[in-house]
């Protein structure tokens, strides 16, 4: 089935810590069919402050109820549902990704956001602001703040702006969550005690803090870093994430590369991740493995004669 079928009892669904994306499709989709929502577990970081916002009542696992449909959108596999499993032969898949694990079929279409298909689905006469809110949200958080926009994502965000009526602003409201008063330690703590080494004209800066090791990496980006490591230590163990700047990663800087090098040398200590962001973690002390890795990105940097490039 790759239709809705209106009038049925129905269940809506999506991945496991939902995003924008996946919230503002189920809000839409029960605001305009009726029916109810159950996600895996609690949304991500933007999904639940969005959620909040949209009052989206959903119920977690496990489920109590037979449904005559279940919609699930923005899943590119079943495993994503876990624990919850559902009847395929009652299920409407709905997706965006390119690749799916799917037995039965997939509607699927080239977009950006799963929010535009949906969109494109019902084919609204009229929206009100918060289903606008809504799908604008899942937009910009699957286009990265519309760097990965189309052609086509614009015409639909023109599209709800117009019925809606909603901002691009009050949408950028709704989906950032305040951060916790200890979250705000880290990182100021993170900055002051911050040091810094130049390589061929690149800052790497490293710190430690007792948590929020990703907030502190991140925070030391945008205060001038060009490569920042954040790390911890608990007891015997210790936590240490990197970030590195976009620029500095198309210049062959890949973190995630070095930090599996790492781990894969010592027992006890796993890492790795994306060019542009990883984590090292395992028994050990936190400086030893923070000097190794400053040692090692400085060897990686020069080695890829990135100085040439940076004036
Ligand atoms: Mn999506």
């Amino acid at each position: 089935m790759d239709k809705i079928r209106p009038g049925l009892k129905t269940l809506f669904l999506s991945h496991q810590n939902a995003d924008p994306d996946a919230i503002g499709s189920l809000y839409f989709l029960q605001k305009r069919y009726g029916g109810d929502v159950v996600l895996p577990n609690s949304p991500d970081r933007k999904g639940k402050p969005l959620a909040e916002y949209l009052n989206l009542r959903y119920k977690l696992p496990p489920l109590t109820e037979d449904y005559e449909q279940y919609v699930v959108v923005d899943t590119p596999t079943p495993t994503q549902l876990d624990p919850i499993s559902i009847p395929l032969e009652k299920a409407v898949i709905i997706d965006h990704h390119p690749t799916d694990g799917w037995e039965v079929e997939v509607h699927k279409e080239k977009r950006t956001s799963c929010v535009e298909i949906i969109y494109d689905m019902v084919a609204p006469e009229k929206l009100s602001k918060d289903e606008g809110i809504a799908l604008i949200a899942g937009m910009i958080t699957d286009t990265s703040g519309f760097r990965r926009a189309t052609v086509d994502t614009f015409r639909t965000l023109a599209d709800i702006i117009e019925l809606s009526g909603a901002s691009i602003s009050e949408v950028y409201d709704t989906i950032s969550s305040r951060r916790t008063y200890s979250e705000k330690i880290c990182r100021l703590k993170g900055a002051e005690r911050s040091l810094h080494v130049r390589e061929s004209g690149l800052l790497i800066a490293y710190t430690y803090v007792s948590s929020f090791e990703s907030s502190v990496s991140d925070m030391l980006l945008r205060t001038g870093a060009d490569i920042s490591f954040s790390g911890s230590q608990r007891d015997e163990n210790f936590l240490i994430s990197s970030r590195v700047r976009n620029d500095i990663i198309k210049m062959g800087v890949d973190m995630g590369q070095l930090f599996n090098e790492l781990a894969k040398e010592f027992d006890n200590v796993s890492g790795g991740g994306h060019p542009g962001a990883a984590v090292l973690k395992g028994k050990g002390e936190v400086e030893e493995f923070t000097e190794r890795l400053v040692r090692r990105t400085r060897a990686m940097i020069k080695e890829r004669d990135i100085s040439i490039r940076i004036q």
